[in-house]
């Protein structure tokens, strides 16, 4: 069948016309539109704390707390400056906090945690209680429970902060309130969720609010530790990643939070780590040692405390060529967003 053209329509003109109607020409936008694998926006990159370590400092010094709220440096992909994220969907920060310095409590729908990379003796109060602090610590905030941050120890103290809210955002789900007072008090014993529920395969049965969300508010380093002299040299895990662990919550086994999958990976010294990719978007941070993660083809050389972006479907492989050290990253990713979609695949390269 044919249609007669309608005579005041002008092909040279209709583009221009039809744009300014909110309509687009499906045909030109095929290829941008449904590409055929995933573009890269966030791109491979590497963030030396070495470098980092002296403007935090920096700021630590002459911006007050006040000022600052939170004192954050965001650590942000030259791909994806627009939306401030480290990789799509995920944001990485690092912050600092001095002694006597309260951060003031506030909420927000992102899901948050923290990754303690040096100091000692603050805390974290996540809805009335107070969680405390130590290196290699990984700290729960899911999303819309107020939190907020206090050091009663000496010297400064610096955290990775992982978010959520570039997903958040790009959904148009944000809230954000802050607290009446600056910091809540405290309603429950110090610790008292990881106390309760960190042993084991043992958890508290009384406890009826199963959110989505792990009810752990710490998983200290003393546990990690522990689970990895356990293994010892007992199992050497995967080819990709070494001998990695998943924190989980405990009420499903799944993530800790939906939205973001943490997990923590020692590889043993000589670790040659075989090639893969997949969909979902991964931030790594050094907690010891030192290697070299070659992503698409380029070598990233980290040492302790660096932060490492690997976007979606990038393929790469982690190498730990010390005889005698092991190297132990921490990571996270948005593995369980894009499972939860049905849009996760993986593949060995
Ligand atoms: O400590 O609550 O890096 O709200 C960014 C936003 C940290 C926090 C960040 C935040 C926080």
């Amino acid at each position: 069948m044919t249609t007669t053209p309608d005579p005041d329509v002008r092909t040279d003109t209709a583009y221009a016309e039809m744009d300014a109607l909110g309509v687009g020409a499906l045909w030109r936008h095929l290829g941008g539109l449904f590409p055929s694998e995933p573009p890269a926006r966030a791109i491979p990159y590497h963030w030396d704390y070495r470098r980092l370590r002296p403007y935090m400092l920096h700021f630590a010094d002459s911006l007050s707390i006040e000022e600052a709220q939170r004192r954050v440096l965001m650590l942000l992909n030259p791909g994806m400056r627009d939306t401030s994220a480290t990789v799509t969907g995920l944001y990485a920060g690092i912050q600092i906090i001095l002694p006597g310095e309260q951060a003031q409590a506030h909420r927000h729908s992102s899901n948050a945690f923290r990754y303690i990379i040096e100091g000692a003796g603050a805390y974290t109060t996540v809805s009335g209680e107070r969680v405390h602090m130590s290196p290699g610590d990984l700290l729960l905030t899911p999303g819309w429970r107020w939190h907020d941050h206090y050091h009663e120890g000496e010297g400064p103290m610096m955290w990775l902060d992982g978010l959520d809210f570039p997903l958040v955002n790009s959904l148009d789900t944000a809230f954000f309130e802050l607290y009446s007072d600056a910091a809540q008090k405290a309603s429950v014993p110090d610790d008292l969720s990881s106390l309760q529920f960190i042993h084991g395969r043992l958890n508290p049965s009384w406890i009826g609010d199963r959110g989505p969300s792990s009810p752990i508010g710490k998983y200290p380093w003393t546990e990690t530790a522990r689970a990895f002299e356990a293994i010892a040299d007992h199992a050497t895990g995967s080819e990709v990643d070494g001998i990695s662990l998943e924190y989980t919550n405990p009420w499903n086994g799944g993530p800790v939070m939906p939205t973001m999958a943490c997990r923590v990976q020692r590889l043993v010294p000589g670790f040659h780590g075989v090639a893969r990719r997949h969909t979902a978007a991964t931030i790594l941070h050094v907690v010891r040692g030192e290697g070299m993660t070659v992503v698409n083809g380029e070598e990233f050389h980290w040492h302790e405390k660096d932060v490492l972006a690997v976007p979606s479907w990038a393929s790469y492989r982690h190498l730990n060529d010390s005889r005698t050290e092991d190297a132990v990253l921490f990571s996270y990713s948005n593995e369980p967003v894009v499972k939860a979609l049905g849009l996760y695949r993986e593949e060995l390269l």
